[in-house]
């Protein structure tokens, strides 16, 4: 993918804001217009600049799609289901009245054209993958600045599609901040099933993800056994998942990690690895790293390495690092026609000091090379903009986040689902990164509702807000179902998975905020005397936790995700139980029926038992355990409620 200059597209992003808010009814993306026809539809990744044109445009049953001359078969594939979801019976080419859709370059001169006629603004320039849409009256244009613009065009227009025969009359101006977005399935573990990774690929296109990194450590043939070829089968669903990746504008990145056993001196093992990457470029890969993470650099894998680079060290562990890297870079991708520059993860990722092993990195490593980094700590509670400037200058060039959210493979993770959104990375990122990749959980399908944050934050980093992304993931979850309880069950799902640990004791993001909002304002109330009132407050809070779990099974399509979390859904739906049983007994308490109210915590204490022994799915997760559901929050209400008030209390 061509990439413009930082300078000119901060410029172009500043002129494409000026010039979308200075027309009528325009606003900073994703807020209620000052004027026009309603509010703003939710776009997700928000774009830099939307503004609402009109009504909304009425979809015929027979649309007219002209297409420019380099429209993809993906990108015409999404017009033509969008536009039947829509409504549209018929699609056809040709001329004549009624609703013209037109799809091409801004390049193009009939393109831009029909992006004036439209209404919208016809930008002189957009950064690469950038795109300007306009809808009004009887004109849609999608007008990209290259084919992942106009693809992403697409996919704007599927998220403005606002009812069964109706698209959102806007005019939109959008290009991501980042240029590398995407997904590094690099977490120890279970990998993703084949079927997974089909499915993850065709989400990163919804998201505009221009990046899937395949790194999982626990496939031997990309970490143990790296010498060695892939097997014909797993040859065969490589090749499939790279023409999936091709499909969804998604930039598969092969990743090899040799440094458990790579000999660097040796020229057999550099062949090896140069033949093992061939085989993947031969499938039509173009983008490839050598990682380096999670292997020593106090012992060579060889004597021949001692007598090359003197005894192990990280000065000379990063001169071995540095030469291999170079020489993948030269020798091979340098050879070989439409590569994109090496990605590596070097050994010492997580801190931003200055050490030997950094600074012999630094001055030796093509500057070409792609350099990951996770923070300033392996799983960091933050990423702020100054630690960037500082990972930048050691690294000696912007810096590629490998963001180990949501990942849960580690023990301060047990029996944990990472479902908070994506959150605490600061706006302004973009100007110190070159991308940024999440590392996701094992489960590929519930990580989701992360990687939507994720997504949203590499596209317009500035414009990010955590909580409207993570109710727009619920709403994409939901699909298309009209049961308007759903999005509501996956949001009380998540609040129960919202702890996020780092590597420390200390979460960076608490556990249930809001149900331990409603907890306190319940208890408050209960102190205050307002018992009564108190109960019925919180029924429906229970109701829905008891509920949603069936909600949540009946109503979202992705059955993945529903696979993914059956374990923390059948516990949820015992505490949801639990909870209401503990409600019934206060309230027969506060009713003078002592007896009742025995019987209904004992009910309440027996769910919350058999809700404690459900464990993780067996080899699906690393490390396995009883899952927790809202842990320190629903579980300590429950256990403090028998003590509530004192027995026999009367309250009005
Ligand atoms: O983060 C990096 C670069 N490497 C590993 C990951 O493979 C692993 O998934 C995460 C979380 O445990 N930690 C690492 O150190």
């Amino acid at each position: 993918m061509r990439r413009s200059s930082r300078p000119l597209a901060a410029v172009i992003a500043f002129l494409t804001l000026l010039g979308l808010l200075l027309l009528p009814g325009a606003t900073a993306a994703g807020a209620a217009p000052a004027g026009g026809a309603g509010p703003l539809p939710s776009v997700v990744p928000r774009p830099q600049a939307m503004a609402r044109l009109g009504p909304d445009v009425t979809v015929p049953a027979e649309v007219r799609v002209v297409y420019g001359d380099e429209v993809d078969r993906p990108t015409r594939d999404l017009v033509a289901s969008v536009l039947r979801r829509a409504g549209a019976k018929r699609l056809r080419g040709g001329s004549g009245p009624g609703l013209t859709v037109t799809v091409g370059r801004l390049a193009d001169a009939r393109v831009a054209e029909a992006l004036r006629a439209a209404g919208g603004r016809v930008p002189e320039e957009l950064p690469a993958e950038g795109y300007a849409l306009a809808a009004s009256g009887t004109a849609v244009a999608l007008a990209g600045a290259d084919a992942d613009g106009t693809y992403y065009a697409a996919q704007t227009l599927r998220q403005l599609v606002t009812g069964a025969r109706t698209i959102a009359s806007v005019s939109i101006v959008d290009h991501p901040l980042m240029p590398l977005r995407g997904v590094i399935e690099g977490f120890y573990g279970s990998p993703w099933t084949h079927a997974e990774r089909m499915d993850q690929l065709a989400f990163y296109g919804d998201v505009k993800m221009n990046t899937y990194v395949y790194a999982p450590k626990d496939d031997p043939y990309h970490r143990e056994k790296w010498r060695e070829p892939y097997p014909a089968d797993k040859l065969a669903q490589l090749g499939e998942l790279v023409r999936q990746a091709a499909d969804h504008h998604v930039r598969f990145t092969f990743a090899l990690s040799p440094g458990t056993s790579l000999c660097y001196s040796d020229p057999a093992d550099f062949t090896a690895l140069q033949a093992k990457l061939g085989a993947m470029y031969d499938l039509g890969v173009r983008s490839f790293s050598v990682p380096l993470d999670d292997i020593s650099y106090t012992r060579w894998n060889c004597a021949a390495d001692r007598t090359a680079y003197g005894e192990p060290s990280q000065r000379t562990a990063a001169q071995a690092q540095a030469d291999l890297l170079n020489r993948v870079q030269k020798e091979f991708l340098d050879a070989r026609e439409g590569t994109s520059p090496l990605q590596t993860v070097p050994t010492e990722y997580g801190d931003v000091t200055d050490t030997a092993y950094k600074r012999t990195l630094r001055e030796r490593l093509d500057a070409r090379v792609e350099v990951m980094w996770t923070g300033t700590d392996v799983v960091p509670p933050r990423i702020t903009v100054a630690d960037a400037a500082r990972a930048a200058a050691v690294w000696g060039r912007k810096v590629f986040v490998w963001d180990n959210y949501p990942v849960n493979d580690y023990g301060q993770a047990e029996g944990r689902l990472l479902l908070a959104p994506y959150d605490a990375r600061e706006p302004g990122l973009h100007q110190q990164l070159s991308g940024l990749v999440l590392n996701p959980m094992n489960q590929a399908a519930a990580s989701k509702v992360a990687l939507f944050g994720g997504a949203d934050f590499a596209w317009n980093d500035t414009g990010y807000d955590p909580d409207r992304t993570w109710r727009a993931a619920a709403a994409y979850l939901a699909g298309d179902n009209p049961d308007a309880a759903t999005a509501p069950a996956l949001l009380s799902f998540f609040d129960t998975q919202h702890l996020a640990p780092t590597f420390g004791a200390e979460p960076w993001q608490s556990q249930a905020p809001e149900l331990a909002a409603r907890l306190a304002r319940f208890r408050t109330d209960w102190d205050a005397g307002r018992q009564r009132a108190a109960l019925e407050a919180l029924r429906p809070t229970a109701a829905l936790l008891a509920t949603a779990s069936a909600t949540i099974r009946a109503g979202v399509a992705d059955r993945g995700f529903v696979a993914d979390c059956a374990p923390w859904l059948d516990a949820l739906a015992l505490w949801g139980r639990a909870f209401e049983r503990t409600l019934d007994a206060l309230g027969a308490r506060l009713d003078g029926n002592t007896q009742q109210a025995e019987q209904r915590f004992a009910e309440a204490s027996s769910l919350a038992g058999q809700a404690g022994r459900i464990r993780t799915i067996p080899g699906e997760t690393r490390p396995e355990g009883p899952v927790r559901v809202a842990d320190g929050v629903l579980d300590t209400f429950l256990a403090a409620a028998p003590g509530l008030g004192g027995a026999g209390a009367h309250a009005p």
